[in-house]
This record gives C-alpha cells, structure tokens and sequence, in this order.
C-alpha cells in the first residue's frame, strides 16, 4: 500500500492520449475505466487538448488530457492496470517510436516519488517540456512542484500554449447529447 511520510493515500497524475479511433471517445472510456479502478479514487480531470503529433508527422492530431488519482495501488500495479486498459482499448504496440495509438496512458507523477526501473521511469520523462501535458495538469494542480523541487509554473514560463488548442465542454458533446 502506497503511503506518504504522514500516512496518506498517494496522489498520482496520469496523461492521457489518443489519435485513433474516436479519441475523443477513447479518452472518455478511459477516464471511466480509472475511475473504476481498485483502491483508486479519480479526483480531477482537465479538460481535453488537440494538438499537432509529436514524432512522426504522418499520423493525426492528437487528444490528450490529465487525470489526477489517488491510489493505494504500487507504482507496477498502477502500470499493470493502465497497460490492461490500454489493451482493452485496442492498443497494438508497434515498433514505431512515437506512431498513433488508440490510447496512451502515462504515469506522469507518482506522489513524490522518482523511479528509474526498467518497466517505469517516473517523472515521466519527457513531461517537463510537452504543452499537451503541462497545461492540462496546470489546470488540475496549479501549485504543483515535481520531485526535484521545479514548480510547475516554471516549467509552463518556458513551455509555450502554442499549437494547443483547448476544447470547451460544448465542443466536447457527442450522441449523449
Ligand atoms: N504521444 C506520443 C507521440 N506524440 N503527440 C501529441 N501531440 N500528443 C501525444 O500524446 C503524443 C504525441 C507518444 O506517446
Ligand atoms: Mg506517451
Ligand atoms: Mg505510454
């Protein structure tokens, strides 16, 4: 069971991404199936992000998001469980690095941890400078700091908005009306 120094549940933070198959359905089930995870509770979602594919430029926009979670899960089960919900989202795993996927979930932060394993590096390696991951977690955890003591302000002062775009509510709604 993960608990911090003073005995409470650890906060993680997850991102989100999809540009196959509906993503925007493919982000909606997702956040649906981590809120049902075991001994898991979802607190916060940002909204959802378009943005130009990062990596090969043959593929379509993307869309991501940030969920914020606790969880009593340890980092590898938390792993486990996403990669399962990936699966069960059609996900094929390629040997294109960076090509589409159906949905890509990622353990951006786990409480205050920094893990280097060969399954799992936490922080997430490349979050200190993607936009489609540092303007969606700003809206769920403005006052965050990483591990190595960075605010999170700091790291969105040198990371520009520019080519997100950001979806309100009423864009988002589908056949549910
Ligand atoms: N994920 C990738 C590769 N490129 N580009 C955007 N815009 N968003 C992503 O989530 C993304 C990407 C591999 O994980
Ligand atoms: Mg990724
Ligand atoms: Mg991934």
């Amino acid at each position: 069971m993960q608990r911090d120094s003073e005995n409470r549940v650890l906060r993680t933070y997850i991102g989100l991404g999809s540009n196959l198959a509906t993503p925007l359905e493919q982000l909606r089930s997702a956040l649906a199936a981590l809120a049902a995870l075991p001994q898991t509770a979802l607190v916060a979602q940002s909204a959802f992000y378009i943005s130009d594919p990062l990596g090969p430029a043959d593929q379509p926009r993307y869309v991501n998001a940030v969920a914020a979670l606790d969880t009593e899960l340890a980092p590898l089960q938390l792993l486990d469980a996403l990669q399962r919900i990936e699966l069960e989202q059609g996900r094929t795993r390629k040997a294109e690095r960076w090509g589409p996927r159906t949905l890509d979930l990622d353990i951006l932060l786990f409480g205050d941890l920094q893990l280097a394993e060969p399954r799992l590096t936490v922080p997430h390696y490349h979050m200190h400078a993607r936009a489609f991951v540092l303007y969606p977690l700003a809206e769920i955890a403005p006052d965050l700091r990483l591990p190595d003591g960075r605010a999170l302000t700091e790291l969105l002062a040198a990371c520009p908005f520019a080519g997100l775009e950001r979806l309100n509510r009423s864009e988002t709604v589908t056949s549910e009306g």
